[in-house]
């Protein structure tokens, strides 16, 4: 039967920080085969799936993945093959049930995702329609019509992902007026190059962090917004009206559990979560952004549901967003609706380690009038799944980076693939 399982493969490769990560194939057995890779965080949440890897510290300082690879090609691949490709939810079932860990530590959620992420492609290509088209049917076939999302473009980049002074983990400038997703990426592509003559010009530096933004010395995180401003008012695009910002603070990594202190050395200060959610919505008094992500840390629950409900933050429509509080986990989601904690989730495949448990999450968040923000890890491959995964479940946001460095851009160029195709 030509939809059957033949063959699933694991393969270590190295990810864009030169990393090792995981790539699966799998093969059916008319011959079809399709392969899909693995992201990995940085500022990796707590409450995330667990990333196995070697702690062999003879091979790449302990993060090679062959423990994982191997579970692939010999649990897995046992377990999987010979059964029918398209069955997804019970496929990824067989999985969770074969690792019977909480947080799927026993196989990895590496080798598991990149087994779930690789079945969904395979039998996309089995039907003959793109992979978005296929996940819609596994998500809800009922949904109609197509949406590209609106990319969140981080154009500069602080915290773990670049070798700066900046504390702040990412700066965005989002397009939110322009009509077509192309006309959305030549917007911020042209203010990303203006950025950088003016970095330039000042004598800052120009080149790029982890996910392709730049990532300068500066003097506070005021300049930053400054420079980014600045850009946008050297561009044709009026700033509040066509451009606004964002940022993903990333505060887990800053914040001092025992001392209950969030520290920002570049602001040259220390801050309770009362003083901090102050100090946002000061900057938000002074720049256009409305857009917070991880503003507090990943388990100062309380803080987030006052930030959630603090009145600047309703009257502007400030969207704050869970990425280390919800870790793509419906019962942490779960939590956070009870409570009225944010207003928009972001979605990383990973955090949760299968397909089906990922449309889960985003199902419920859709429920609750959550938006979303499908995006990828620090570390990532040429692999392009979540830009189908964004379209197929009319997410409104994606965010995978400046508009610079290959793998960021991979995300990008299949987007616009899929808005001519649509
Ligand atoms: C984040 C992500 C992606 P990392 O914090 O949102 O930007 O970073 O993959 O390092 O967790
Ligand atoms: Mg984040």
């Amino acid at each position: 039967m030509p939809d059957r399982i033949k063959q699933i493969t694991g393969k270590e490769i190295l990810d864009s920080r030169g990393e090792p990560t995981i790539e699966v194939t799998v093969e059916l057995s008319n011959g079809i085969n399709a392969t899909a890779a693995v992201p990995s965080g940085a500022s990796t949440g707590r409450f995330e799936a667990h990333e196995l890897r070697d702690n062999d510290k003879f091979r790449y300082e302990g993060k090679g993945v062959l423990k994982a690879v191997d579970n692939v090609n010999n649990i897995i691949n046992k377990e999987l093959s010979g059964l029918k490709v398209t069955e997804q939810a019970e496929l990824d079932q067989l999985m969770i049930k074969l690792d019977n860990t909480k947080n799927k530590s026993k196989l990895g959620a590496n080798a598991i995702l990149g087994v779930s992420l690789a079945l969904a492609h395979a039998s996309a290509k089995l039907l003959n329609i793109p992979l978005y088209e296929y996940i819609r049917q596994l998500y809800n076939p009922k949904l109609k019509k197509y949406k590209l999302p609106v990319p969140v473009v981080n154009v500069v980049n602080g915290g773990k992902h670049a070798s700066t002074n900046i504390n702040l983990q990412e700066f965005w400038i989002i397009p939110i007026k322009a009509k077509t997703f192309a006309e959305r990426l030549r917007q911020v592509s042209e203010i990303f190059h203006k950025l950088g003559e003016l970095l330039h010009a000042v004598g800052l530096d120009t080149d790029l962090g982890n996910e392709g933004g730049y990532a300068p010395h500066v003097k506070s995180h005021k300049q930053v917004f400054d420079l980014i401003q600045q850009a946008v008012d050297s561009s044709p695009y009026k700033l509040g009206t066509d451009i606004i910002f964002g940022i993903d603070a990333g505060a887990s990594v800053f914040y001092n559990k025992n001392k209950e202190i969030y520290n920002l050395p570049l602001e040259k200060e220390k801050f309770s979560a009362e003083e901090l959610m102050d100090y946002y919505i000061d900057l938000m008094e002074r720049y256009p952004i409305k857009f917070l992500e991880d503003p507090l840390d990943e388990e100062d629950w309380d803080a987030w549901e006052s930030f959630t409900k603090d009145e600047f933050v309703k009257d502007h429509k400030i969207k704050i967003i869970g990425d280390d509080l919800f870790v793509t986990n419906p019962s942490r989601l779960q939590k956070g609706i009870d409570l009225g904690v944010a207003n928009t989730i972001l979605i990383k495949f990973n955090q949760i380690g299968t397909l089906t448990e990922t449309l889960e999450t985003i199902k419920l968040a859709q429920q609750n009038k959550y938006q979303i923000v499908i995006s990828h890890r620090s570390g990532e491959t040429l692999d392009t799944t979540i830009a189908d995964l964004a379209v197929a479940v009319n997410a409104d946001y994606i965010k995978t980076g400046s508009t610079a460095r290959g793998e960021r851009i991979a995300k990008y160029n299949r987007l616009l693939t899929i808005e001519q195709k649509l």
